[in-house]
């Protein structure tokens, strides 16, 4: 599983869920599952398509894995817009948020232990 951390002008791009129930209304780094034979970036690059409708590159690791409870493992990934602008293909919403914003956010708990990591990418918040 793959996870993208956008950040333009020292804000980050957050998503909020909208499934399963227990998840909804929660904000994730958007992303998905990698298919068989992908790169993380290939994954990442289609994910961020359907989801958000922009084009991304890169890839430099952010934060621990998080490994989930069916053995997948999830990995966060620093991705620059290439082009086009977000738009919540497959959310409830998006925002933009600061380092001191990002505390106050409640993510998914698989993105939880990210924060300081992503804090250090958020213009020294
Ligand atoms: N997931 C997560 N954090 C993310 C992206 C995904 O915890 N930033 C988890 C939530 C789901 C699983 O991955 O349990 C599958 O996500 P999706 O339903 O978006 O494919």
């Amino acid at each position: 599983m793959v996870a993208a951390a956008i950040i333009v002008d020292g804000r980050l791009l957050l998503a909020q869920r909208t499934r399963p129930p227990e998840l909804a209304g929660l904000w994730e780094l958007p992303g998905g599952k990698a298919e068989a034979g992908e790169t993380a970036e290939d994954a990442l690059r289609r994910e961020l398509r359907e989801e958000l409708g922009v084009e991304v590159s890169g890839g430099d690791r952010i934060g621990d894995d998080v490994p989930l409870p069916d053995g997948r493992v999830l990995r966060a990934y620093r991705v620059e817009l290439v082009s086009g602008t977000p738009v919540a293909l497959d959310h409830a919403e998006l925002r933009w948020v600061d380092g001191r914003e990002l505390g106050d956010i409640d993510l998914v708990g698989n993105d939880r232990g990210w924060v300081p990591d992503l804090r250090v990418h958020l213009n020294g918040w």
